[in-house]
């Protein structure tokens, strides 16, 4: 596959950007090669600089569940567009789209837009600590929520995928207030709680995380989770930026029962465009200004455009059936992806819940972050340069998730699990 032109423009960026990308993990870093300089989408499926198609399970890294340059978001951002772009004022679009989600997911009393799932999940906490007036968080290893200060320590995505879970520059002071603890082990959540009596403000969690390859929690860890809660007064944070309006209409809250006190979201809710969200309980969203004492403000903030983008998709995804549709899609792939490693007899572990999609090369279901790391991550670089070699762009990191969208169709699948076949034998080469 010729990808010069691409070759080319990463030169350029590397002049004027760091790394030549405006996220990290876009770089390819972990599993080599230069990024693809990407020309345009439509539905399924990517065109790059060179002119090569892929069909695509990134998605923009989840947002895209109509797929690319869908004609109903494009009409919708159209009509926003020709009224302006941005007023810094209030428009009736924003109260309409927090309208749609507080209709969709039960417990949101109030919701406040915001730019991006980092800014949803760094307000969230400073709520969570202005309503508690406590300053300690609890997080789990592996789980990202953003680019965000106090949860740069063990992130998942591209901060594992770089290999710098704790990042630079985040200050011992601040990194002391975030307490650690391995996903689905709910005694470590018990012995912090017990160490740090009335002092712990939120714990916040992917309930299904997806930034360490996707991963199921236990039943009796989000039970234990919220009734601890319950039990000390902290604030619980279910971060559903990924998992919201994806894994189901109702996101992971919904599909496994948990309610939170606050929930993020982000990615879907904007249908491409910059959009995040926080919101839950009247009690502690009211602490929010200029109601209450806690601040958070944004210049770009429920910008009209971006509304137009999220009610298109809401408005769309909402609609009898499209789950069941969806989720029938992530299961013919990921069944066809067990299927073409135990024709290579290759160890794999496939998850998927509505859109969203994992899978591990190991040899038992991954539970938790340092089961994650264990697994044969080399393997997975063959199998996504085999898949990209035959057409397919999966996720340039194995501590990511997979997307489908209501635009992949049958050829697309197919195209896709023949793909697989291949590119399983690849994987099969590189020694256990
Ligand atoms: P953003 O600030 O990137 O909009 O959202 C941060 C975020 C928060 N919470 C969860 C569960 C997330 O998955 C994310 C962002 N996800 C990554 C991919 N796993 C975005 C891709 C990137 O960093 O470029």
């Amino acid at each position: 596959m010729n990808t010069q032109r691409s070759a080319e423009l990463f030169q350029r960026a590397q002049k004027s950007i760091p790394g030549g990308v405006n996220s990290p993990v876009r770089a390819f870093k972990s599993v080599g090669g230069n990024p693809l300089f990407i020309e345009r989408g439509k539905g399924a499926w990517l065109y790059d600089a060179d002119g090569n198609a892929y069909v695509d399970y990134v998605g923009s890294w989840g947002p895209l569940i109509l797929g690319h340059a869908d004609e109903r978001i494009l009409a919708a951002v159209r009509e926003a567009l020709e009224r302006g772009t941005s007023f810094g004022a209030p428009t009736q679009l924003e109260t309409t789209l927090a309208e749609m989600v507080k209709e969709i997911v039960p417990g949101l009393d109030l919701v406040r837009f915001v730019s991006s799932g980092s800014e949803a999940a760094m307000a969230a906490l400073r709520v969570a600590r202005g309503f508690t007036g406590r300053e300690k968080i609890i997080k789990f290893a592996g789980c990202y929520h953003g680019a965000v200060d106090a949860l740069l320590v063990k992130a998942g995505s591209g901060a594992t995928t770089l290999g710098v879970p704790d990042s630079a520059g985040v200050t011992a002071g601040v990194a002391a207030d975030t307490l650690l603890a391995d996903f689905n082990n709910l005694a470590q959540v018990e012995a912090l709680a017990a160490q740090n009596p009335g002092r712990i403000a939120a714990v916040i969690l992917e309930a299904i995380p997806g930034n360490m390859g996707m991963i199921w929690p236990d039943e009796s860890f989000l039970k234990g989770l919220r009734a601890l809660c319950d039990r000390e007064g902290i604030v619980l944070i279910c971060d559903e930026v990924m998992t919201g309006f994806r894994v189901g209409l109702t996101g992971a809250q919904g599909l496994l029962g948990l309610k939170p006190d606050l929930s993020i979201f982000g990615k879907v809710i904007g249908g491409g465009m910059p959009v995040g969200a926080y919101g839950g309980r009247r009690d502690i969203m009211e602490k929010v200004a200029p109601l209450g004492p806690v601040y958070q403000a944004g210049t770009l903030s429920g910008n009209p455009v971006a509304m137009a983008a999220g009610m298109a998709t809401l408005r769309v995804i909402r609609e009898p059936g499209f789950f069941q549709r969806l989720e029938a899609k992530s299961k013919r792939l990921m069944d066809g992806f067990a299927q073409a490693a135990k024709e290579q007899n290759l160890p794999l572990q496939t998850l998927y819940a509505g859109g969203m999609m994992g899978f591990f090369f190991a040899q038992q279901p991954v539970k938790d972050y340092t089961q994650a790391l264990a697994s044969h991550s080399k393997r997975y670089v063959a199998f996504f340069q085999a898949m990209l070699a035959e057409g397919v762009y999966l996720a340039p990191s194995a501590f990511e998730a997979l997307f489908v969208s209501e635009a992949h169709g049958e050829d697309d699948i197919a195209k896709t699990l023949a793909a697989a076949r291949k590119a399983m034998a690849q994987a099969a080469q590189v020694p256990a």
